[in-house]
C-alpha cells in the first residue's frame, strides 16, 4: 500500500467504463493505468466475471486492485477470489420459484414488438429478467431500449414485482438497457463496500451512470460512505476522473 493514497476509485462497468455490453476502449484503459499509480482502483457491476472479462479483457482482474462482479457478491482481490455468496441460499427455492412463475406469466402477457430468448437468467448472486430476452441482437437491444423509454415496460414490471415480492426481502432494479436485476435487499452495489473495510482504504469515490432513483447505481451513489460522481458514458468518466485526481493531489 506504500506510495499510494488510501483512496479507492470504484467504477461501475456498463455505461461507465464501457458502453453497455461493449468493450473497453484504449483511452479508458490508459486512464486506469495512469491513476492506479496514485490511488486504488476497483470495478463493480451486475454482470458475472465472465461477461466482465469479455468487456474489459481477460486480464481485467489483475488490472484492478479490487473486482466486484455481481455487485460484489463475488469478491476478488487482484486475481484471487476471496468470497462468494449465492442468491438461492438466501431466498430459498420456494420463493424463488414463485417469483419466476409470476415473471414468466407477466412476460407472456406483455405485447412488445420483438421477443427473443433467455427471458430469465439465473446467476450466482442475482436473477436477471429481460422482457425482450437476453439473446436479442445489438439492433434489437437498441430498439427495445427506445421502446422501453416510451412505454415504461421495465418500470411497470418492477412496480408489480415490488408489490408482490417486497415481503420476501427481494429487491428489483432496472439494470442496463434490456433487463431488470433481482437480488436480496442489500445486495445492490453497496454490498461491495464491506470488502474494502479493513483493507486500509479511507475514502471511496464511486463513478456511475445509472445514479437516478431506480437505477442500479442509485444506492451506492447515495451511500454516505462513498463520494458519488455521476457520469454520462466512458469519455465523461475519463474527464471526471482526471478532475478528481487533480482535486485530491
Ligand atoms: O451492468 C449493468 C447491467 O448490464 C446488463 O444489463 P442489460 O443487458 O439490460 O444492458 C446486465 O448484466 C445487468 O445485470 C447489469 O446490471
Amino acid at each position: 500500500m506504500e506510495g499510494k493514497k488510501k483512496i479507492l476509485f470504484l467504477f461501475d462497468v456498463d455505461g461507465t467504463l464501457t458502453p453497455s455490453r461493449e468493450k473497453i476502449t484504449q483511452n479508458v484503459r490508459e486512464m486506469l493505468e495512469s491513476i492506479r499509480k496514485k490511488v486504488y482502483i476497483g470495478f463493480v457491476g451486475g454482470s458475472d466475471i465472465e461477461k466482465q472479462k469479455e468487456q474489459m479483457g481477460e486480464d481485467c482482474l489483475g488490472f484492478f486492485d479490487f473486482g466486484f462482479p455481481e455487485n460484489g457478491v463475488s469478491f476478488y482481490e487482484g486475481e484471487v477470489l476471496v468470497e462468494q455468496e449465492r442468491f438461492i441460499n438466501v431466498i430459498g427455492e420456494e420463493r424463488y420459484k414463485e417469483m419466476v412463475n409470476f415473471s414468466l406469466e407477466y412476460l407472456s402477457k406483455i405485447d412488445i414488438p420483438v421477443k427473443r430468448g433467455t427471458f430469465i437468467e439465473y446467476r450466482n448472486s442475482m436473477v436477471n429478467i429481460s422482457p425482450i430476452g437476453r439473446s436479442c441482437s445489438r439492433d434489437e437491444r437498441k430498439s427495445f431500449k427506445e421502446y422501453d423509454v416510451k412505454y415504461r415496460i421495465r418500470e411497470r414490471m418492477v412496480e408489480e414485482l415490488k408489490r408482490r415480492f417486497d415481503k420476501y426481502g427481494i429487491h428489483f432494479s432496472i439494470g442496463g438497457e434490456i433487463s431488470i436485476d433481482v437480488f436480496p435487499k442489500g445486495w445492490d452495489k453497496t454490498y461491495c463496500i464491506r470488502h474494502v473495510h479493513g483493507r486500509g482504504i479511507r475514502e471511496i469515490y464511486f463513478f456511475g451512470d445509472m445514479t437516478h432513483q431506480g437505477g442500479n447505481d442509485y444506492e451506492i451513489f447515495k451511500d454516505e460512505r462513498v463520494k458519488g460522481v455521476c457520469v454520462a458514458g466512458p469519455d465523461d468518466t475519463v474527464e471526471k476522473v482526471y478532475e478528481k485526481i487533480k482535486e485530491i493531489n
